[in-house]
């Protein structure tokens, strides 16, 4: 799994509402309308308490990274702040500052908890919806539209449980054979492509930790790609060739984390 850099959330909140813009351009709704539509959310959410908690642990705080959430959940109308201590004095600190629900990420795992209703979401899980409900949108839900989903790890897996519950036709690209025949068993109505690379699909979900694994050849110039993985895995030629790329690297996640624990 990646681990964000520095570098990747420098200036993301600055840049919330450019990207807002973006999304509205590209699927007709908004970075929250987006989230809360991944996981079947009414609007307005259920207002609450939000901390998100700085973990030390393994490889140790990345900075902004914290802060960089707290602002996207602000962004999104929520009353959120980050805690000054971190770890288990955060926890304490959240609490003690009245807040209902946590977010906090280690090395592996990005979670939100919601202690008062019990709900709790995790990031691969809400980004693979998120960004689904996002391409789902962009393509304008068309009749027999068939989705490409590249990688079969969480956000993967996720992205096809959306998709299913919407009724769409799933392909499945996986290098790792084993991989893809478990995820075959597992969701008995998607096909697992032998080759996926002639470029004959116009919707694609890329959720690979593979940089730039589309390229101009794979793709269509009508092709829309959601690009949750980290690295980008569009090459720049075929994210320039593509009708339309759907790309960011914390946003919609967080966007979609908030409507599930909501
Ligand atoms: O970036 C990450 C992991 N790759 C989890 C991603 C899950 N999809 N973690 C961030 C680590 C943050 C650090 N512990 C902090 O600053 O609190």
């Amino acid at each position: 799994m990646t681990r964000l850099v520095k570098k990747d959330i420098a200036a993301m909140d600055k840049n919330l509402n450019h990207l807002d813009r973006l999304l509205e351009a590209v699927t007709g709704k908004s970075l929250l309308e987006i989230g809360a539509f991944a996981m079947g959310k009414a609007l307005p959410l259920i207002p609450t308490r939000i901390a998100v908690v700085p973990i030390t642990t393994g490889l140790g705080i990345i900075q902004g990274f914290s802060e960089t959430v707290t602002a996207i959940l602000v962004y999104l109308g929520a009353d959120a702040f980050t805690t000054e201590k971190t770890d288990v004095r955060g926890l304490q600190e959240a609490f003690s500052r009245g807040a209902e629900v946590v977010f906090m990420a280690d090395d592996q795992t990005f979670s939100a908890f919601h202690f008062k209703n019990g709900s709790w979401s995790d990031n691969g899980d809400a980004t693979g919806r998120g960004f689904a409900a996002a391409l789902y949108l962009a393509a304008k839900a068309q009749a027999q539209m068939e989705v490409l989903v590249l990688g079969a790890g969480a956000v993967g897996q996720a992205a096809i449980e959306f998709l299913l519950e919407k009724n769409i036709s799933v392909v499945l690209g996986e290098i790792d054979q084993d991989k893809a025949r478990a995820c075959g068993e597992k969701y008995q109505n998607i096909k697992v492509a032998a080759d996926w690379t002639a470029g004959r699909y116009h919707y694609i979900v890329e959720a690979t930790p593979i940089a730039d694994l589309i390229k101009t050849k794979n793709i269509t110039d009508q092709s829309i790609i959601a690009a949750p993985g980290v690295p980008f895995g569009v090459a720049p030629a075929a994210a320039k060739k593509a009708d339309q790329i759907i790309h960011n690297l914390l946003e919609l996640g967080v966007a979609t984390m908030l409507s599930a624990i909501s």
